[in-house]
């Protein structure tokens, strides 16, 4: 029989700013790194207009509305940066500030719990062209301004703050979600340094929600990594997989230091961050409350010998199944591979849900914190039928089953405190603009033509208030 969820669950569902808000340059806000980079992307990346992109900044309250009856009690979604400070320093953008004024408060006045992320991928543009971005340690002191500023203006509402989104993914992905120039893209060392500089500013982030009262998360793109065989040597590439690619990040925001393995390891292949005296101390004293896991699947490793060179994740970007252009590699440590036992999305994302019960009992043997859902979906292309209707009967059964894992985890004793699945309504897809979709709720427009980007429900939308209506016991 299914258990149902405590009754403060929080049920709710996730987007992040750039991909759902548009008005990207107007209303005072400034031009952040992933305007720059989407509306710059070359021919192999597609469409990316962050421009309009579901307008969400004219919809908000049409959209709230659409969430309450849905039934959500939560909401993740994130602050840009650019739209508070357009240019990254302390001159505010009145109108911005606003808007998220407006939005946390049409949330509150519905009973939504407002989850706001600080950071998701979109840096202040300004930034870049002032000291490089995030490849600059000034970054974390402007971060920092940032994060106090607007910790202080919604202490009083938000409960819950998501500090940033996706580190590990950033690492993987970095010219994609973070913007570096060319001269740089060979450097890869640059990546882990980027990182470190993310980490101290997560870290301040966290200092600052702590003096208001508030509890810190960052969020992680988590993907566990199974072994290809049983082979000894294979076992332990998924040992290392699973250190440089999870409990390295992890290890900082939960106990304060990196992950021994991991780091030596890039010290030896001359991949690791420069760290100043005080680093580490300023991680071990901001440790983070909680952890925002964002789910989608599951990978596969197997060794690999020494002398092969170093790879970063491959992309599928067309959506056609087998069309990954290339695997992460790391010589003498793993090498990431396809899961042959696995269902996989049309992007090849392999479908895993007794993936999130494994990351669960993981984490929580490890670190015993508390966790909420802040990102797991199935991007599809969904189409709008005759009827008017969007019959996305894969998502539900998607969604279904990673909530049936929630509740096997729960019922042995790990903390969850809530399923934000993404998206709460399409938005922009960071590898496939609007042809990939998550959302429950449909958003009329095409890649081409932004239309009136009418919300339509999907049915996944009627599910998914069923659920929430029986406390996940439908
Ligand atoms: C996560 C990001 C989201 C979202 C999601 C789906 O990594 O935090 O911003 O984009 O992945 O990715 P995609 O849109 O590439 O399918």
């Amino acid at each position: 029989m299914k258990q149902r969820f405590p009754e403060n669950f929080l049920w709710g569902a996730s987007t992040s700013a750039y991909q759902v808000e548009g008005a990207a340059i107007t209303h005072g806000k400034g031009l952040s790194q992933q305007d720059f980079i989407n509306n710059n992307r070359s021919e192999k990346f597609g469409f990316a207009d962050t421009s309009i992109a579901s307008d969400h900044y004219h919809h908000f309250k049409e959209d709230i509305r659409l969430f309450k009856e849905m039934g959500f009690t939560s909401y993740r979604f994130s602050i840009a940066w650019s739209r508070i400070f357009p240019k990254g320093d302390h001159q505010v953008n009145e109108e911005g500030l606003q808007f998220y004024r407006d939005s946390i408060a049409e949330l509150k006045a519905n009973d939504i719990e407002p989850i706001p992320t600080l950071y998701h991928y979109d840096l202040p543009w300004p930034l870049v062209e002032k000291y490089e971005g995030w490849l600059s340690r000034e970054v974390v002191e402007d971060f920092g301004y940032f994060a106090k500023f607007v910790v202080n203006e919604f202490k009083n509402d938000v409960k819950y703050w998501i500090t940033i989104n996706e580190q590990s993914i950033i690492v993987q992905y970095w010219t994609q979600k973070c913007y570096v120039p060319e001269k740089y893209q060979n450097q890869n060392q640059l990546r882990y340094q980027i990182n470190h500089h993310m980490n101290l500013a997560q870290a301040l982030a966290v200092k600052y929600i702590h003096e208001v009262g508030g509890l810190a998360g960052p969020a992680l793109g988590y993907a566990p990594v199974y072994a290809r065989t049983c082979k000894p040597e294979d076992q332990l590439a998924a040992l290392n997989a699973n250190d440089l690619r999870n409990f390295y990040y992890l290890d900082v925001y939960f106990k304060g230091y990196y992950t021994d393995a991991a780091f030596n390891y890039l010290k030896q292949h001359q991949l690791a961050p420069e760290i100043f005296d005080d680093d580490e101390t300023l991680f071990s004293q901001n440790i983070s409350d909680f952890l925002a896991v964002n789910y989608y699947d599951s990978q596969c490793a197997h060794a690999c010998p020494e002398g092969a060179d170093h790879a970063w994740s491959g992309y599928n970007l067309t959506g056609k199944k087998g069309d990954m252009s290339g695997f992460e590699t790391h010589p003498g440590f793993y090498q990431m591979c396809p899961n042959p036992e696995l269902r996989t999305t049309d992007w090849d994302w392999a479908i895993d849900p007794i993936g999130l019960e494994i990351v669960y009992r993981d984490l929580y043997t490890r670190y015993r914190i508390p966790f909420m859902i802040t990102e797991n979906g199935l991007g599809a292309r969904d189409e709008l039928t005759s009827d008017g209707k969007v019959h996305d009967d894969y998502r539900i059964a998607y969604l279904r089953e990673h909530i049936a894992a929630t509740q096997r985890a729960m019922g042995l004793g790990v903390q969850v405190l809530g399923y934000m699945p993404w998206s709460a309504l399409d938005l922009l897809s960071t590898s496939n603009g609007y042809n990939k979709r998550y959302g429950l709720i449909y958003v009329d427009r095409t890649d081409d033509d932004p239309k009136t980007c009418q919300r339509i429900k999907k049915d996944s939308f009627n599910w998914y208030k069923k659920v929430i209506a029986s406390n996940g016991t439908d």
